[in-house]
């Protein structure tokens, strides 16, 4: 592979010899011969030499590399604010996979970093990248495989595998390998260190990586992932659940709203603090029967249908038997975030119905049902299995067999007031994975899971959802220091990941910060000092709790 990296290094001290440098160095020299005598001059050829450094990495050929056809620009851009001047690349890989890579011109840390996309993808979200280029990273980043602009909805994935097969797993493959290539044209080397990061869909992403693709990355952080098998199931169980014989929800806001206070009631103090915030959901006997009306049903208490609803969501599907076949429920306390998953607006679906109808028309099954079908029923004891068996091209395993034997390291996260991908089903992967690598010993060795109280779906709510996981997995892989506490904060400014990614360190106004423990560890309280000091917190191991109840 030329190296068009030392092509600007030779143009700025000297001769060459691949074909890229050649090329900088006829450009600088022409810049010379035209009498650069004074300084800058060799400055601005210093500069052509940049931006030829950057524009010939079009012109070279990655296909053999990459596996398949790569149409490629770059251009350079200037800094801007705190990000810095990069080589930016763009690409189609065949069939239509989009990707975008950033390649900073000058203090690069030697590292890359791969970021995930979220809902069904189809658009490249440059945003996911600027907080890793403002420390130095190259990045990278796709659509998935696929432009949202061109369809509605999943439809791009109706009877064709090849994009399900982009959608799954190979546009992150691709957009690993391109980057790593690029990295290397440009600078000479190969990362030291490839990380992947992702939440929601990237977070699916990231466990795919992990566990189907293990070489592509060393280090690898995994924010909530949906996971079809369960999450499909439950979205479509819960959507059911809060539809009454009219059609009509039967929990609407007032009734979320009672739900969440009793289950803060229940809960809130058991983690040592009374701050709208439950420690641990797991460990919370609440019940929703403590709301039953005792007389005539009103606004203050739940009737017979509304309290069935509510203990269906927390419970979580279950065939004719009564069996629970694949999926936990709602945790206790996400109440709050009820009413966006459960409410359609406007007269329109519910967003689980409307996830639940994708999925299920466009991606679950071979071959897929007429495109133009509502929602199909879904069958609780025929369908979840159906289901495993379409997670081979579009979803994961528990087998961190192969990522362990190349020592990655893997971080994994998830909000515990999550409404919409429930951190149960996170749970019920986990237990997976402690079978199937060797206990808790040794998947404590590549894998950590953290549970976030109070947080809702990749960030935001009222626990504290702003973590420097990044930092964290560099420790991690790079010094092989595991993380044994996570320091999580909330500030004024905080939103989830998928909104913005937050700059560290956190330099807006804290209004909490809480240490995080690898599950199943939990932090309490001591009764006294400072709440925004996690040394203010004792390190709890929680009783075993079942994840249903
Ligand atoms: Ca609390």
């Amino acid at each position: 592979m030329p190296d068009a990296r030392n092509a600007l290094a030779a143009a700025r001290s000297g001769p060459g010899g691949s074909v890229a440098r050649a090329l900088v160095l006829i450009l600088v020299a022409a810049c010379a011969h035209a009498g650069a005598t004074d300084s800058a001059k060799t400055a601005a050829a210093a500069d052509a030499g940049v931006a030829e450094a950057c524009a010939v990495l079009a012109a070279l050929d990655f296909d053999a590399t990459v596996g398949a056809r790569v149409n490629l620009r770059a251009t350079l851009v200037p800094a801007d604010g705190e990000l810095p001047a990069r080589c930016r690349a763009t690409a189609k890989v065949a069939p239509e996979v989009g990707f975008e890579a950033w390649l900073p011109v000058d203090d690069w840390n030697g590292k890359l970093l791969v970021t995930g996309c979220y809902g069904l993808c189809g658009s490249i979200r440059a945003d996911q990248m600027e907080d890793a280029a403002a420390r130095g990273y190259a990045t990278a980043t796709t659509d998935g495989g696929h432009d949202q602009q061109k369809f509605p909805d999943g439809r791009w994935a109706h009877d064709n595998t090849a994009l399900e097969d982009d959608f799954g797993q190979r546009a992150v493959h691709v957009t690993a390998v391109l980057a790593q290539a690029l990295a290397k044209a440009y600078y000479g080397n190969e990362p030291a260190h490839a990380y992947f990061r992702g939440c929601s869909t990237g977070g699916r992403q990231a466990l795919v990586a992990a566990t189907r693709n293990p070489d592509d990355f060393d280090g690898i952080i995994a924010g909530a992932p949906f996971d079809q098998r369960r999450s499909v199931p439950f979205m479509i169980w819960a959507d059911a659940a809060n539809t009454g014989a009219d059609g009509r929800p039967l929990l609407k806001r007032p009734q979320f709203e009672l739900l969440h206070k009793a289950a803060l009631e229940a809960c809130d103090g058991d983690d040592g603090q009374v701050d709208g915030i439950i420690g641990n959901p797991a460990a919370c006997s609440f019940q929703p029967e403590v709301l039953a009306c005792s007389g005539a049903a009103d606004a203050s208490c739940l009737g017979p249908e509304q309290l069935a609803a509510a203990r269906r969501i927390y419970a979580g599907p279950a065939g004719s038997s009564g069996r629970r076949p694949a999926a936990f429920g709602a945790a206790i306390g996400s109440e709050a975030g009820w009413e966006q998953q459960l409410i359609g607006r406007d007269g329109k679906p519910s967003a689980f119905h409307a996830i639940g109808q994708d999925w299920l028309r466009y991606h679950a099954f071979e071959p897929d049902p007429p495109a133009d079908a509502g929602l199909p029923a879904f069958d609780f004891d025929r369908d979840p299995p159906r289901l495993a068996a379409s997670n081979a091209r579009i979803g994961y395993t528990a087998d961190l067999g192969r990522f362990a034997a190349r020592d990655g390291r893997l971080i994994v996260w998830h909000g515990w007031a999550d409404a919409s991908l429930q951190p149960s089903h996170t749970l019920a992967w986990w237990q997976e994975a402690l079978q199937e690598n060797g206990g808790a010993a040794a998947l404590a060795r590549v894998a950590r899971l953290f549970l976030l109280p109070g947080v809702q779906h990749c960030g935001g709510g009222p626990g504290a959802g702003d973590v420097d996981y990044l930092s964290a997995l560099e420790r991690w892989v790079e010094t092989d220091e595991a993380p044994e506490m996570l320091v999580a904060t909330r500030a004024a400014d905080s939103v989830p990941v998928s909104t913005r990614q937050r700059r560290f360190p956190v330099t807006t106004a804290v209004q909490l910060r809480r240490p995080l423990f690898p599950y199943p560890d939990v932090a309490r309280y001591l009764g006294s000092g400072d709440p925004l000091d996690p040394l203010s917190y004792e390190r709890v191991k929680p009783p075993a709790a079942s994840p249903a109840h």
